[in-house]
């Protein structure tokens, strides 16, 4: 990617240690067992409306460098004495769009070992199926999906059957999902859905969806949303479309929509999540990442959200957990 002035840092943030470029937060993890691993998965094949999720990875990581290292949750910078890897982006290559899912699904598999924390970075939403595909050894799951918890913040409820014709389209990431027979899928910030992925949440026992126009109406339904995440047990894994934050923090994403989560919003999920007293998440990712032109606000909060899971997996190694 050809830097662009516009949103290219000249100054990365100052650092008390080595500032390593195109690592995440400028951080120099190493390869051998990683405690965290941010993952790129540059896809970009099914989106129907904006373009630019390939280059949102590195956009990303390039825009973490001005994140603050420190974080209050943790009460001391990252890394914290933990091994925070950057790898390499996944390399892209794939004849068709079953090679370059069966692609992602063997970079990312690698490191579902149970001690490593994977971070991926997207890349539309048509990998999340690779993703979960890619969870089938690791130890939590023990090749047993229906152990398997998935949160999904989202404007749109990705659980439409097929769009276009595609069955592996980003509009069907969820629904490909749960054809692997996940335990339950939670979904919040949806505001933009089809008829048909209506009465599927309607109808469906495994789905509990709550609407953007719910949550950011009632308090008590934010709270509602708050206890859920924590009554979770097992094994969850998180998957943040960025279009579930309010188009107007994340104006660059590949369909932006009005009306959603705040910064905050999504920040106290991945709290609620991470601290959930009986779940252990055993990974997550931030997609549908465009780079921002003039202003790096979309991939800066992108890069933000994946540094807030990063600090609460950390949280909870710190505290004994996993
Ligand atoms: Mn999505």
């Amino acid at each position: 990617m050809t830097p662009n002035p516009q949103y290219h840092y000249n100054l990365p943030r100052c650092v008390a240690d080595e500032f390593v470029e195109g690592n995440f937060l400028g951080l120099p993890g190493k390869s051998d067992n990683p405690d965290v691993v941010v993952l790129q998965v540059p896809y970009e094949l099914t989106t129907s409306y904006g373009q630019g999720t390939a280059n949102g990875p590195a956009s990303c990581v390039e825009a973490s460098g001005q994140v603050e290292l420190f974080d209050p949750v943790l009460g001391q910078d990252l890394p914290a004495g933990y091994n925070i890897y950057t790898a390499p982006a996944w390399d892209g290559e794939g004849a068709t769009l079953r090679e370059q899912l069966a692609g992602i699904t063997n970079y990312l598999n690698k490191w579902q070992n149970g001690s490593t924390f994977p971070v991926t970075l997207g890349g539309e939403h048509g990998i999340l199926p690779a993703i979960i595909e890619s969870l089938t050894t690791h130890p939590a799951i023990g090749g047993d999906y229906s152990k398997l918890n998935l949160v999904q913040i989202d404007a749109h409820a990705d659980l439409r059957q097929q769009l276009a014709g595609e069955k592996y389209s980003h509009a069907c990431a969820a629904a490909r999902a749960m054809d692997f027979g996940l335990k339950h899928l939670y979904q919040v910030g949806v505001r933009a859905f089809s008829e048909e992925e209506y009465r599927r949440i309607q109808h469906d026992d495994s789905i509990t969806t709550f609407f953007a126009a719910d949550t950011l109406r009632s308090d008590a339904q934010w709270q509602n949303w708050l206890d859920t995440l924590q009554a979770i047990d097992g094994p969850v894994y998180l998957t943040i479309d960025i279009d579930g934050l309010d188009g107007t923090i994340v104006p660059a994403t590949g369909t932006p929509v009005p009306g959603g989560l705040s910064f905050w919003q999504a920040v106290e999920t991945i709290e609620a999540l991470f601290s959930a007293p009986n779940a252990q998440v055993i990974g997550m990712d931030v997609n549908e990442i465009v780079p921002q032109q003039g202003s790096p606000l979309t991939q800066f909060t992108a890069a933000m959200l994946a540094t807030k899971g990063i600090v609460n997996h950390i949280n909870n190694r710190n505290q004994g957990r996993w």
